[in-house]
């Protein structure tokens, strides 16, 4: 590969335009060189954004074309898999949004072709790992100041949902990101979990306003994973990690405090695109790297399966109202 990896995105909506523009705009040796969106004025406008890339109306060509050496999935949910395995089949590096599938079975298939290849070619976008928070979080636990770690905790606010999302939507569609952060934070597997919840109304019982999900891991130590789904005042993201001797936790609001008028404030995100603006170019860049260098890194195919055997788990509980264990495989030499 020369360096520079063309790009192709399949998806131009929010997180689609961000990933292309960032990758136009911020993202060392990248050029974006299609992307497709069944909304073609939509394409046509990010492509233009983008400096002129190739519009396309069907993904799967996308994934052939010969100026693509590599493609960002941020399509809808349902699509991911699929077209994550024309990726691999087409031997093409690819970058997917999260969740990595519609249900376990079908990410254990990514998995498994995956590894039947003998190469990575998948990275899933839980973008928190490239977040300067997370990471000053990780690495203050990491190095033992605190002792040893005993407890995770998070605590997800949305600013709203739009429609009534259900448990599993605020599972799949948000903790998922804090269960990946979880693992990657504490260095363990998860191996039960116990989900409470609070639904918008008692006429729509499966509906999910607020979520926790208790976690015990696979070495003894604990977490507690919260998401507000519809907080109807911004978006905030906290993390800590209580250790033997401290606790190390990642500042709510980033934001410089405006003393006016006998007042105080501090200006509070609206969505996760400004709040995670630094780790989506950070992800970008990393992924790109990591095609140049030939050597694929960040969170894999295999911690998409597994995080989303942890949502399952997590939605199981909630709906029986009782701990549901996880049942994490062994896992394959090529993610060790
Ligand atoms: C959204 O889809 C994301 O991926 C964000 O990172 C997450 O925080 C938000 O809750 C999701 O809805």
């Amino acid at each position: 590969m020369s360096n520079r990896v063309n790009i192709g995105v399949i998806g131009a909506g929010g997180m689609g335009g961000r990933h292309a523009v960032n990758l136009t705009d911020a993202v060392a040796g990248a050029k974006v060189t299609a992307i497709m969106d069944v909304d073609s004025a939509r394409a046509e406008e990010i492509a233009a954004r983008c400096g002129g890339a190739k519009v396309f109306a069907d993904a799967e060509q996308l994934v052939a074309a010969p100026d693509v050496d590599a493609v960002v999935i941020a399509a809808p949910n349902r699509f991911h898999a699929g077209l994550t395995l024309s990726c691999i089949a087409a031997g093409k590096p690819v970058l997917c949004e999260k969740p990595l599938a519609s249900d376990g079975e079908e990410a254990r298939g990514v998995v498994d072709t995956e590894t039947a290849g003998g190469k990575r070619l998948v990275q899933v976008g839980f973008m928190r790992q490239y977040d300067p928070d997370h990471v000053a979080v990780k690495q203050v636990s990491d190095s033992g100041k605190q002792g040893q770690p005993l407890v995770i905790r998070s605590v997800h606010i949305n600013p709203s949902w739009g429609d009534i999302p259900s448990l599993s939507d605020v599972i799949n569609g948000s903790l998922i990101h804090d269960i990946h952060s979880a693992r990657w934070m504490m260095g363990d597997e998860i191996a039960r979990v116990h989900t409470s919840f609070i639904p918008f109304s008692p006429t729509q019982p499966l509906s999910a306003r607020y979520v926790m999900i208790q976690l015990h891991f696979r070495n003894g130590t604990l977490g507690s994973l919260e998401c507000n789904s519809d907080s109807g005042y911004g978006y905030e993201i906290t993390v800590s990690i209580t250790g033997e001797t401290g606790v190390v936790q990642s500042s709510p609001l980033p934001h410089p405090i405006v003393r006016h008028s006998n007042a105080s404030s501090q200006w509070i995100e609206e969505d996760w695109l400004q709040r995670f603006n630094t780790a989506y170019v950070n992800e970008a860049q990393a992924w790109v790297q990591s095609i140049l260098d030939g050597e694929a890194a960040g969170p894999s195919a295999w911690d998409g399966y597994v995080a989303i055997l942890v949502a399952d788990a997590g939605i199981e509980s909630g709906l029986q109202a009782q701990p549901v264990a996880v049942e994490v495989p062994e896992m394959p030499a090529l993610y060790g």
